[in-house]
């Protein structure tokens, strides 16, 4: 593998693995705003950037279980309608370094800033594929296509030296509603190369894992994806299982994200001057269900207050309002006086009153996905 034309990034940014780069801002950066900015944004690769340099000639083939099997140049998927979707993207791998306290896990470690919001420009994949005849709202296609897969340009030893690819179902590929995008723009500039330049699709309310950079084809297959990353990886397992008895054909490949909090206004120990702090922090969920709640503890969960929720700076966030963002997080904050030691907690509740889980123990599972177990920081009041 060629590492020597990686693109510049930004410095701050903690380096938890470098060929292939893998990083995540300090914590604090998330909360700074509601829309991530890129050089910010965390960077999840499984091998070289790659690099498109002639976009008059780069176009995507969609193939497989279609009538007619098209090419779609730039051009063809501009002159599409556009559309700015908000959605938030996270790793499933998000908090991994804490789960591996409990018991060694395999993967690249994270903190908790595996996660970014953007806004997302570009089309539909839902008109994509009615531009190459598939109908919107299609479960299946007359010659039996169920999923749509995308495959990418980049190359991973994962996959043997091939491109990186996973598959979602063709009932949400074609539904509008859905907002499956393929993404040409993050907040508002073209995609950079870290992150798909020149086209990527975004499955919001899904784990990252499913939105696919570098698009290179988009196949109608006629059952999900059988590539590492849906079959072999990203599913999630009971504490049980491990690397010697493990079976990945008994679970399904891992698509929604749960609902997930995390203090981002302090570190996992700090010491502050004064008993009066302020907690703030990022809560999201997946499949597009909003939050309805974020529960906050300054005693290690014995007693809770509920913190102050918003999208945009300043309106405060109602879940299933149609002015809110139905695909991004929720920043939320509390102010409050705390003993001279105390353990924070943070926790949220979603629309359909999903909780996380009180330990990390009870989720764990051998590749260290989905740690959504409640978020603890220590705080001393000190001098
Ligand atoms: N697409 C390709 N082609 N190659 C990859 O390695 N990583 C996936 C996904 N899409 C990946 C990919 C994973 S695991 C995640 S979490 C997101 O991209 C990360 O997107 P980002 O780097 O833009 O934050
Ligand atoms: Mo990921």
């Amino acid at each position: 593998s060629d590492y020597s034309q990686e693109p510049p990034r930004h410095p701050c940014l903690q380096i938890n693995a470098k060929e292939p780069f893998n990083a995540e801002p300090p914590r604090p950066v998330l909360i700074s705003s509601y829309v991530t900015p890129v050089d910010f944004f965390y960077k999840r690769n499984h091998g070289p950037i790659p690099i498109v340099d002639d976009i008059e000639k780069y176009c995507i083939s969609i193939t497989g279980l279609i009538g007619n099997p098209k090419k779609l140049f730039m051009n063809d998927i501009l002159k599409l309608a556009k559309y700015n979707i908000t959605a938030t993207l996270q790793c499933a791998g998000n908090r991994r370094t804490a789960m591996s306290k409990i018991r060694k896990v395999k993967g690249v470690g994270w903190g908790a800033a595996a996660i970014g919001n953007a806004v997302w420009g570009g089309a539909k994949l839902a008109d994509v594929l009615e531009l190459v005849g598939v109908p919107k709202l299609t479960g299946t296609t007359p010659s039996g296509g169920k999923h749509v897969e995308f495959v990418s340009i980049d190359k991973c030893k994962e996959e043997n030296g091939g491109p990186y690819k996973a598959s979602i179902p063709l009932s949400q590929a074609t539904n509008p509603e859905a907002d499956v995008l393929l993404a040409y723009e993050m907040n508002g500039e073209p995609i950079n190369r870290d992150h798909g330049y020149p086209l990527r699709v975004v499955v919001p309310g899904f784990i990252g894992a499913r939105s696919v950079k570098w698009l290179e084809s988009i196949n109608i297959i006629p059952e999900e994806c059988q590539g590492f990353f849906m079959q072999k990886d990203y599913k999630m397992f009971p504490p049980s299982v491990n690397w010697d008895n493990i079976n990945w054909s008994t679970r399904r490949p891992q698509m929604d994200f749960p609902v997930q909090c995390v203090i981002c206004s302090l570190e996992d120990v700090n010491v502050v001057k004064h008993g009066e702090i302020t907690i703030k922090g990022y809560a999201v969920s997946g499949g597009g269900r909003g939050i309805e709640r974020v529960d906050v503890s300054i005693d290690g969960g014995k007693t809770w207050m509920e913190a102050s929720r918003y999208q945009k700076t300043g309106i405060p966030y109602i879940s299933d309002d149609t002015s809110s963002d139905k695909w991004a997080w929720v920043l939320f904050e509390v102010t409050t006086d705390i003993p001279s030691i105390s353990e924070i907690v943070a926790k949220a509740v979603d629309t359909a009153a999903n909780v996380q889980p009180e330990n990390v123990e009870v989720i764990w599972n051998l590749r260290g996905i989905l740690n959504t177990s409640w978020h603890r920081v220590h705080v001393r009041v000190g001098h």
